[in-house]
């Protein structure tokens, strides 16, 4: 898969890129970053790539040629390039989106600074606008990263083992159960025994309970859309009866 980064600070991309999981992707072979700086398609002598909003007001904006015509390179190289352009007033990215684009063969990310970019260029290069939250960051280009890093562990060979039932459980909406490693006990706080004990399924049945119990208390709205087995939903049943028992203050 390919990623095309047009951005006026590609420097920012190196090091996250290098290291790690993604690093080896790249060595591999299974994905492939290019960062494309917007400025070096300013025709003008001093290559100028921002200008003041019509109409007035604070800030600069990001001009349409410069951006016209970096995505119009990489498009004449590939039409069938997918081109995004990120900003928080787009569609709220997730992991069925991250999905959907793990299928795509080429990303082209445009990245915006200052007040954004000229609405034309949205109007005439962009296939789609993404956020990756209601919050303002300086730039698309964090925004980029993210995207860029969950759609690539989607891919296969990207993480070590085949983790698409885990991706599943994502999608499937529940989050995930608490996790121990050694010390068995740190300052007094110890291992719950069951993860000690040996029985698989009474652990596989405590971490279904406690994925359970921890997305009703954090993330009642992913519950609400969940798909949940038979099982699950006994399971859910019994955890709400507690809650209630708990409350109504029976035997305290
Ligand atoms: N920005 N999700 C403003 C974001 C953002 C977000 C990118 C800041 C675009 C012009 N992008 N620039 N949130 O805050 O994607």
């Amino acid at each position: 898969m390919r990623f095309d980064i047009l951005t006026l600070f590609p420097d920012m991309f190196s090091s996250p890129f290098r290291e790690s999981i993604l690093g080896k992707a790249i060595e591999k072979g299974l994905i492939q970053i290019r960062t494309i700086n917007i400025r070096d398609f300013a025709l003008n002598k001093h290559q100028v790539v921002d200008d003041t909003p019509y109409g007035g007001g604070q800030g600069m904006v990001m001009k349409v040629e410069p951006i016209a015509r970096a995505i119009e390179v990489v498009k004449s190289q590939d039409p069938s390039a997918w081109t995004i352009y990120l900003t928080p007033q787009g569609k709220q990215f997730n992991q069925e989106i991250a999905l959907t684009f793990s299928s795509k063969s080429h990303l082209i990310l445009l990245c915006g600074r200052y007040e954004g970019i000229d609405e034309r260029a949205r109007e005439l290069f962009i296939d789609e606008e993404i956020s990756i939250g209601d919050y303002v960051l300086t730039g698309g280009e964090l925004a980029a990263m993210v995207l860029i890093d969950a759609v690539s562990r989607l891919l296969p060979g990207v993480l070590g083992s085949d983790r698409s039932a885990e991706e599943d459980s994502f999608l499937n909406s529940l989050l995930e159960y608490p996790q121990y490693t050694r010390p068995f006990d740190f300052r007094g706080s110890s291992v719950p025994d069951v993860l000690l004990s040996g029985n698989h399924s009474a652990i596989s049945l405590w971490r279904r309970r406690e994925a359970l119990k921890r997305t009703l208390a954090r993330r009642p709205d992913l519950l609400a859309k969940a798909r949940l087995s038979n099982e699950e939903q006994r399971l859910l049943e019994a955890i709400l009866q507690e809650s209630r028992v708990d409350k109504s203050g029976d035997g305290v």
